[in-house]
């Protein structure tokens, strides 16, 4: 059968990428597509030996064309040859110099990779000039751009490698003012980051004005793709949270609670964090190596610690044993529940309402009358509170990618950043209801509960 051709609402925006080989431009184009089967990367220079082509869509309209294309490998003789050229030649544009120049390509057999990274350039709208800012500025640079610049097309330079080398950026972003080149771009591009991409499709728009409108429906569809991924994720995470919060083991009293419970309990943590972390990491397509760069304390898909590990409440600045059992081992997560109200809890409640004896004694009470009733073993809500403060940072560092190194300062605020105010409420809220445990229902409360932690995780910087 023949395969249907998709009529596009645009024509495509021809963008070349190009640049010093190795600079990570075939990376760049996978981290775009997200698709890590695009091309060829190695360590190794001149990995691309062809021009690769490529297209970015919102629905079924092409929006961007990107052409793959080998490195320069010896621009200074390139620029050599072609100034010979210039004089051989009548006064000509810069342009008709490089038309020339691929007219007798065959004389020139050591730029055969040049020559397709001119020809490529001369037939796009627009040169993404991929830079490794680790390197110093040296000639072989200087020339590349000049060569490039004589195409006549807006370039764009994107610099990679930025994550600590911001001295480096700093006089690659001044070197390339000195070629007029003051719009430029921040992107390593190994990592994909939607910011940053966003940010690469609005420079776009300002060097191609007449493609704006195009340019701006593929921003507003990833835009949406973005919120929807945040917001799958979200969920996720309540509902694991809802997991363990529901859980309840029954068990006699305090002095009835075995080994075998407690590790029955957090095994069953355990697992609900290790299910949700996977489904975190595939709804953000991370791979291993956006694992590795973005230093996440994750090893095969699992969480390095443990998350009954001691100390591991501290790094989330949680005071464990506020509201573990008392008698019990501090920081085993485990709780009672008694007539739906974790002892826990109830004590912390008591505090919080700061009406001291007079509160303790209310709750007294109310346990006692409950206490005739069962007794369940249940996860305390400092374990709870840690899931989430560990989600938390996690959904972070699965949506700000590319950016560990140059924000580790924003990143250990994030892990001490309080716990929303409202926070114990919906946990208390949540307890009440162990039918939930395991299913996703469409119940209004459960929707309501689910809507506030939302809110907390997608506003994630404002969240208090
Ligand atoms: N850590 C890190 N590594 C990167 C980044 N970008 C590229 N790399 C690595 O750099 C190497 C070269 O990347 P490529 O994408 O193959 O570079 P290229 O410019 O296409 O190279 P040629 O095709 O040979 O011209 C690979 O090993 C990449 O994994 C980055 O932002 N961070
Ligand atoms: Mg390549």
């Amino acid at each position: 059968m023949a395969k249907t051709k998709r009529t596009s609402r645009y024509r495509p925006i021809k963008v070349a990428v190009v640049g010093h080989t190795n600079a990570g431009k075939t990376s760049l184009i996978r981290t775009l597509l997200r698709d890590d089967r695009f091309g060829d990367i190695d360590d190794a220079a001149g990995t691309t030996r062809y021009i690769e082509k490529s297209g970015i869509y919102t629905g079924d309209d092409e929006v961007l064309n990107l052409f793959d294309t080998p490195g320069f490998e010896d621009s200074s003789a390139l620029l050599q040859v072609l100034e010979d050229l210039s004089k051989s030649l009548q006064a000509r544009l810069p342009v008709d110099l490089l038309r020339a120049f691929i007219a007798q390509a065959d004389d020139f057999p050591d730029f055969v990779q040049e020559t397709k990274v001119l020809r490529q350039s001369l037939n796009s709208d627009v040169l993404l000039y991929v830079i490794d800012v680790r390197e110093p500025f040296l000639g072989k640079y200087r020339d590349e751009v000049e060569i490039l610049s004589k195409a006549g097309k807006p370039i764009l330079p994107v610099f990679n490698f930025i994550a600590g080398n911001s001295a480096a950026l700093k006089r690659w972003r001044e070197q390339m003012a000195q070629f007029n080149l003051h719009a430029a771009l921040e992107f390593d591009t190994v990592a994909f980051d939607f910011e940053a991409e966003k940010r690469l499709y609005q420079k776009l728009q300002s060097l191609i004005e007449d493609r704006y409108d195009a340019l701006q429906a593929l921003i507003d569809s990833r835009q949406k793709i973005w919120s929807s991924l945040n917001q799958a994720a979200a969920r996720r995470i309540f509902q694991m949270l809802t997991d363990v919060a529901c859980y309840r083991r029954e068990v006699q009293d305090k002095s009835g609670i075995t080994q075998t419970d407690v590790a029955a309990m957090q095994d069953y943590v355990r697992e609900a964090e290790q299910h949700a972390l996977q489904d975190l990491l595939t709804i953000f397509a991370f791979t291993q190596v956006d694992v590795d760069l973005q230093q996440l304390p994750v090893r095969d898909g699992k969480w390095e610690l443990d998350i009954f590990s001691p100390g591991m409440f501290k790094t989330f600045g949680l005071n464990a044993g506020a509201t573990a059992l008392k008698g019990a081992a501090a920081g085993a997560g485990i709780d009672l529940m008694v007539g739906g109200l974790s002892l826990g809890a109830a004590t912390m409640l008591g505090a919080a309402l700061g009406a001291g004896w007079a509160a303790a004694r209310r709750y007294q009470q109310e346990l006692k009358a409950a206490w005739r009733g069962h007794v369940w073993l249940c996860v305390d809500d400092t374990t709870i509170s840690l899931l989430y403060l560990r989600q938390r940072k996690l959904l972070h560092d699965l949506t700000r990618r590319g950016h560990a190194a140059q924000n580790s300062l924003q990143l250990a605020s994030n892990i001490k950043r309080p716990l929303p105010k409202q926070w114990h409420k919906l946990i208390k809220e949540l307890r009440q209801h162990p039918e939930w445990l395991g299913t996703l229902t469409t119940d209004a409360e459960y929707q309501k509960l689910q809507q506030q932690m939302l809110d907390w995780l997608t506003n994630d910087e404002n969240a208090s």
